[in-house]
């Protein structure tokens, strides 16, 4: 993104500079190309500055988009995205996005103005207490009392956000630090810890995972978010492969596994598949790895797992026996225990592998005979839009090779139920906070992030409302977004609840009004149509392939 020929500053001017291009330069050492971001009076000094530097600014229309377009970047990528919010409700519209990439471990640095120091506490215009609202929100959070800490916050953030469990974090930037005039000089490093994790697990740890693991008659491994933050797909494919334990994986975890793989049991949990939540209550062995336990995924707990043995090997000490109590907690990176594993197990496995053969292949027969008796399915004879054909349709044209971003709701569930994933990072999802309005802007991060892939957003009627003004994001930047509206005509997830547990008592769950997509789209100079036959959805599909496009079914 970023010109190649671009020269930092420092190079060519003296080493004099103000607190915004200070600001620049540290964000550009630490590799920043894009920020995803929104004006006002505080943060003009950095959006002045920004004319000067080769950082791509991309104006969206809400900053709570900013923050989520930051994570589509983010989850795309794997580096950390770059949001831009100015003070007082700036940053207030921050919040939920904060909140979003907090509960699922995604790096984003947010950047929020705030007014000058000398006025802090005295109810100015636009003052909010940016710390105090992110302090839980954030993985850390830094306010900027003096000029001479910008360059080792800055460091210091993108260390954070990055290592360790990746989450948000903020820095508050008061308007006189970005106007004071001051010597430049880099931070070199950071003097926080370097190593992704301090806690390191011992190789006793690893010698008692892989026994039980050989001893094991019926494991299943659980794999989450934390495979694909851990870089970490690869590894658990050779796990797999060398004990032939099938792996399902959460709705943060979907990629962390090739769905095509024999051994792939989908995704478990409330949402989750019949046969894989099946083996997961028989399981002897449970293996979770880079996963928190959700009530989504264990419901009631007295009822989960509830005759296996557990491993749980986590970055974060404080997930373990945080909901279950583990047999074998390991703490440590994914990548590296994986490694470790691995290696044991193909030490030991001439030994020991073949002691539990017999029971572990009766095992995946039975697996396989759940799923047989127990397929996804639907009512495929209606001669509406199934959103599971729909699911299935557009699964044949982008199996790997487009980044889905969706938002929250029935539509997500299905999309987490039927579409493949051949690989980590091509999907975006509101997986810990459920936030309606991520999927689009979230797109837009990702097709930033990764131009490579066609970014798709598959969002549903209400949550299409929340983010509608995103679409003159998508038209001013010609992003090649392609986003599909599932229009149920009904905010489905709460009616289902309303339908099971509430007797069909129907509260507030439909729009009398909804905007005509086509001329909706149009208003924005983004071609679209409305579809509502199954014959039409695959060409409507096709037509729009690198094309913004909206597709209404
Ligand atoms: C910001 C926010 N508000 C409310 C909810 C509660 N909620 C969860 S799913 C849902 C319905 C979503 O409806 P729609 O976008 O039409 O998707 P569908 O379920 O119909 O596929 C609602 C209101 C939420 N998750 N997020
Ligand atoms: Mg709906």
């Amino acid at each position: 993104m970023s010109d190649p020929s671009s020269k930092s500053k420092i190079e060519s001017s003296p080493k004099i500079l103000s607190g915004s291009e200070i600001f620049l330069e540290c964000l550009q050492h630490e590799g920043v190309e894009v920020i995803f971001g929104y004006p006002g009076g505080v943060v003009l000094p950095i959006y002045d500055k920004l004319l000067d530097y080769h950082i791509k600014h991309f104006l969206v229309r809400h900053e709570q988009n900013a923050a989520f377009a930051a994570q589509g970047y983010a989850r795309a990528t794997g580096k950390a995205g770059v949001c831009m919010a100015t003070s007082g409700p700036g940053a207030t519209n921050l919040i939920t996005g904060l909140t979003d990439a907090y509960c699922d471990s995604i790096p984003i640095v947010a950047i929020t103005g705030q007014v000058s120091t000398a006025m802090i506490g005295s109810d100015a215009f636009q003052e909010a207490d940016t710390l105090g609202m992110t302090r839980s929100c954030t993985k850390h959070n830094y306010f900027v009392r003096d000029l001479s800490e910008l360059p080792s916050i800055i460091k210091d953030a993108f260390h954070v956000a990055t290592t360790g469990r990746p989450g948000p974090v903020l820095v508050d930037i008061p308007k006189d630090v970005l106007v004071k005039q001051g010597t430049f000089e880099l931070a070199k490093e950071t003097n926080l810890p370097r190593k992704r994790t301090s806690i390191k697990w011992k190789p006793e740890q690893i010698a008692k995972a892989a026994f039980m693991i050989w001893a094991a008659e019926r494991p299943v491994i659980y794999a989450g978010g934390g495979v694909i933050h851990a870089e970490a797909a690869a590894k658990l494919k050779k796990l797999s492969e060398l004990t032939g334990i099938p792996v399902t994986t959460t709705v943060m975890g979907l990629g962390a596994f090739p769905s095509d793989h024999p051994s792939s049991l989908g995704m478990l949990g409330m949402h989750g598949r019949f046969a894989t939540n099946n083996a997961v209550s028989k399981t002897d062995l449970l293996i979770g790895l880079g996963v928190r336990f959700d009530d989504r995924v264990t419901g009631k707990l007295d009822g989960f797992a509830k005759h296996a043995k557990i491993i749980h090997v986590d970055i974060d000490q404080a997930e373990i026996n945080k909901i279950v109590k583990v047999d074998l907690p390991i703490v440590g990176d994914l990548s590296e225990v994986l490694d470790a594993l691995n290696e044991q197990l193909t030490e030991t496995k001439e030994k020991a592998g073949q002691a539990k053969e017999a029971a572990r292949e009766a095992w995946m027969q039975q697996i396989h005979d759940w799923q047989k008796a127990h397929p996804l399915t639907y009512d495929k004879s209606t001669t509406e839009i199934k959103p599971q054909f729909l699911m299935e349709e557009l699964d044949r044209l982008i199996y790997g090779k487009a980044i889905v971003s969706v938002d929250v709701g029935q539509h997500q569930m299905w999309a987490a139920q039927y579409l493949r994933f051949s690989e980590p990072r091509l999907w975006a999802n509101s997986g810990g906070l459920g936030s309606m309005g991520f999927g689009l802007p979230a797109s837009i991060g990702t097709s930033v992030g990764n131009p490579t892939k066609i970014a798709v957003a598959l969002i549903g009627d209400g949550g299409f409302q929340m983010s509608i003004p995103e679409l003159g994001t998508l038209a001013t930047y010609k992003l090649p977004v392609k986003v599909i509206i599932m229009n149920n005509q009904y905010l489905g997830m709460v009616r289902q609840w309303q339908e099971m547990f509430y007797n069909g008592r129907y509260s507030e769950v439909e729009f009398p009004i909804f905007p005509d997509c086509v001329k909706l789209a149009e208003a924005y100079g983004i071609p679209g149509r409305i579809i509502t036959k199954p014959e039409e959805l695959v060409p409507a599909l096709k037509k729009g392939d690198r094309d913004p496009g909206a597709v209404h079914s």
